[in-house]
Order: C-alpha cells, then sequence, then structure tokens
C-alpha cells in the first residue's frame, strides 16, 4: 500500500531528511534472513529481523513502501511504485511484470508470495530479471523474496555491479536489503536466473541529494510520510 498522512507525518518526515548519513555508513552492507519453513506473512522471524536491522539504519531519510496491495493487479506492464519509482521485467514480451494475489499455492512454500500481514498481493517472477527504475536516486533497497530455489540472490546496480546476498536455495521467504551511503543508485535489477519467485514488501531510501525540490514536496511528501509511521509501528509491534 502506498500510504498517505497527515500534517504531522510530514513535518517528521522534513525533519528527518535533514540527517545526512554518516561517514562510517559509506559502504555498502547487506541486511539478509531467511526463513525455510514459512507458513504465512506472520510467520517469517528471521526475514523479519533481518528487516528490522535495515529499517533502522535507514531511520534518518525519507523513505517509501510499497506492499503492492493498493495498484493494479494482473499483467500490469510498468508498475508505478510511487516517489518517482517503476518496475518493469527486462523481457516485457515475453515476460510481462505480473502482479498476483494470494492464494497461490504454486511455488511457494506459504501458499503465496504475499508477505504483507492482512495483505494478498505480490510480484511474481518468472525467469526474467525484474528492473526498478528511480527518477530520485536511492541509497538503500530491501524486499521481502518468497521461493526461492537458487544459491544467492542476486542484485545488480546501475553502475553494473552486483551484489549477491548470502541467502541460500529454498521455497520459503527471505528479505534481502543493502544500504550503500556512498552512491547515488537509480536502478536495482534483480536476476532470478531460472527460478519462479514472489516479490513483496519493497523498501527504498532517497539520497539526500536525490530527494525532489522542496517545492515538490507539497505533492510527494504525502506518499512518503506514513511510510516511517509504518516501520514505527511495526517495531512497536515486535517489541510488544
Ligand atoms: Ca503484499
Ligand atoms: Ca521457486
Amino acid at each position: 500500500m502506498k500510504h498517505w498522512i497527515g500534517a504531522l507525518g510530514a513535518c517528521g518526515l522534513a525533519a528527518a531528511v535533514l540527517a545526512a548519513p554518516t561517514a562510517s555508513n559509506a559502504a555498502v552492507r547487506i541486511y539478509s534472513g531467511y526463513d525455510t519453513s514459512a507458513t504465512g506473512p506472520g510467520d517469517k522471524p528471521n526475514s523479519d529481523a533481518a528487516r528490522a536491522a535495515f529499517a533502522a539504519e535507514i531511520a534518518g531519510l525519507m523513505s517509501l513502501v510499497n506492499s503492492f496491495e493498493s495498484g493494479p493487479t494482473g499483467v500490469v506492464g510498468t508498475y508505478d511504485v510511487g516517489g518517482g519509482a517503476t518496475l518493469t521485467s527486462n523481457n516485457p514480451v515475453a515476460r510481462p511484470l505480473t502482479i498476483k494475489t494470494s492464494p497461490y499455492c504454486g511455488f511457494y512454500a506459504e501458499c503465496g508470495g504475499n508477505t504483507t500481514t492482512g495483505g494478498r498481493n505480490f510480484v511474481f517472477i518468472s525467469s526474467v530479471p525484474v528492473t526498478f527504475t528511480f527518477a530520485h536516486p536511492i541509497v538503500a533497497f530491501g524486499a521481502y523474496f518468497s521461493g526461492g530455489e537458487v544459491e544467492g540472490l542476486k542484485l545488480t546496480f546501475d553502475d553494473g555491479t552486483e551484489r549477491t546476498a548470502p541467502v541460500p536455495a529454498l521455497k520459503g521467504a527471505s528479505f534481502v536489503g543493502f544500504t550503500d551511503f556512498g552512491r547515488q543508485i537509480t536502478s536495482v535489477t534483480f536476476n532470478p536466473g531460472r527460478d519462479i519467485m514472489a516479490l513483496d514488501d519493497v523498501v527504498f531510501a532517497f539520497a539526500p541529494t536525490g530527494v525532489p525540490e522542496p517545492s515538490a514536496w507539497a505533492l510527494m511528501i504525502a506518499g512518503f510520510g506514513l511510510t516511517g509511521a509504518s516501520l514505527r509501528t511495526r517495531r512497536r509491534l515486535r517489541l510488544s
């Protein structure tokens, strides 16, 4: 879901944008956790712990979450992720981008690739890479992946470098995220190899210099604010 907020959240985010990353963070860091026997969105503690650690590191930056619950489903071609970000298939003719709805039990241990508590939708990935393109550069990216049977998850950045997260072959659920505060990242490609998988609950944080001009904030910030509130709520829920 792309979130809408009130004025309070917007104020908090406007302040948060001013917080620059620290020098100690200027390196690639990968966060990953996996749960081989995940049975549903609420049954993936290792993945959730990885996401919590990732969320804590980007807490000072403007960020956005999309759980694919409020957009179109079925074959969608290009998906508007929000914040100037889009998601497309690298082979849109043979394997156009498709949003599926759980339950879909063909390839996922949890009987559906949705990892959103209370949600149903997820990105279906079948043997063709998918690419996120960011009009406003990002410095952090993460998502839940389900049904993976390839050894390691490969993420390619816009400069051609590739990161492989140490996630083993499994059919359960995993979270993979990275921060790279030293670069401006304008695209991230996820290559599933020959696998059929799912992707859901993507989260990314904008580079401070990539944030839109203040004049555009009034239009854009409404989509960002509850993201932070949502992350804080999740953390509170985990602590309780
Ligand atoms: Ca979802
Ligand atoms: Ca699979």
